[in-house]
């Protein structure tokens, strides 16, 4: 599939229709019940110079969030020991920057990653933009993937940020790929873009070579002090179709229900998984915003007899 009018006509499928092909998909290339739980942490909260309509963190929003330091690596250690305790398998560590500069405080992250590896986790960052020795350092350090969104189609991308462009973001995705770092690029819907922006997006992603290991779908977290704070909500079901074209467009990537999963009920939830989603943020926090408690997801998951990917050897 490599034309827009393609997927969008799968997009736009009688739902069961749809959901039927991606849960087929999904099967072909997993063929089991597990989901992987990933911890997120916010190591460096707001503040940020960027001007991402949807983002809590940017400095020139008045949401409430407040600029704190980059944390200690100790402190960060211990959270990554906790979700370890509690299940996840990857940590994720986000930080609000418009991209790393070298120094003292990106030694501090690569010792972070160290340390997150250290206690048999995989290693996730989430930077910003990232040169390419940058990236290698990050590898070397034991970095196992990089999140870095498109966050929506080359067209709509301009009416959401204007501090850089798409280009930027491929740029970045690329340094990651060629220091040997798996890829996590997703997007977000509810930001009133079209379908057709959700398909060009999901196009873009899905022509990388090779695709992205992992694709994360977030639902807008409207947050007050944002501009995109009074978007129009979407429909369970706009996210239901999202992960089931992204599924059946990568069927190798994980495909993660992301933001927004506390605005989902636990049906809409499952029904997500039914279209292929197979990972979550688990832990009660994002970055800024909340997210189900993990006794909760743990309690969803075993009704469903979804089991929990459990760590590599
Ligand atoms: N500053 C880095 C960057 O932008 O690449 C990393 C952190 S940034 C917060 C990571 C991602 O979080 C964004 O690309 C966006 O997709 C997602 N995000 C931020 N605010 C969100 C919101 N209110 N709702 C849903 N997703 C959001
Ligand atoms: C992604 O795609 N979603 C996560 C993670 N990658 C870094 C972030 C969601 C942030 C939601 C808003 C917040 O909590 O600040
Ligand atoms: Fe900054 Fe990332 Fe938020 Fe954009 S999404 S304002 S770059 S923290």
């Amino acid at each position: 599939m490599r034309t827009l009018p393609e997927v969008r006509a799968l997009h736009d499928l009688p739902l069961l229709d749809l959901v039927y092909r991606a849960q087929s998909v999904h099967r072909e290339h997993f063929g089991d019940n597990k989901v992987q739980l990933c911890s997120l942490l916010s190591v460096k909260t707001g503040g940020c110079p960027e001007d991402c309509a949807y983002c809590p963190q940017a400095a020139r929003y008045q949401t409430g969030v407040a600029a704190e330091p980059l944390m200690e690596t100790s402190a960060v250690l211990e959270a990554a020991g906790k979700a370890r305790e509690a299940g996840a398998t990857r940590f994720c560590m986000g930080a609000a920057w418009r991209e790393v500069k070298d120094g003292p405080q990106f030694d501090r992250v690569l010792e972070m990653v160290r340390g997150v590896k250290s206690l048999g986790l995989e290693a996730c960052c989430t930077l910003g933009m990232l040169s390419p020795d940058q990236a290698r350092r990050l590898r070397e350090a034991g970095c196992d993937a990089y999140n870095h969104n498109l966050d929506t189609s080359r067209e709509k991308y301009g009416d959401i940020i204007t501090t850089r462009d798409y280009d930027d973001r491929l740029r970045t995705l690329r340094n990651v790929r060629e220091a040997g770092i798996t890829v996590c690029s997703g997007g977000i819907i509810g930001m009133g873009e079209s379908v057709d922006d959700r398909c060009s997006m999901l196009l873009t992603l899905a022509a990388q070579e090779p695709q992205p290991e992992s694709v994360p779908i977030n639902m807008l977290v409207r947050v007050e002090g944002t501009p995109l704070f009074s978007a129009p909500p979407v429909s369970t079901i706009e996210m239901v179709r999202m992960i089931a074209v992204a599924r059946i467009l990568m069927p190798r990537a994980m495909v993660r229900l992301s933001a927004g999963r506390e605005q989902l009920s636990e049906e809409a939830q499952l029904l997500c998984m039914m279209a292929g989603a197979n990972s979550v943020f688990f832990g009660e926090k994002l970055l800024t915003t909340g997210n189900p408690a993990y006794a909760q997801d743990l309690a969803l998951f075993a009704q469903a007899g979804i089991e929990p990917l459990q760590p590599r050897p």
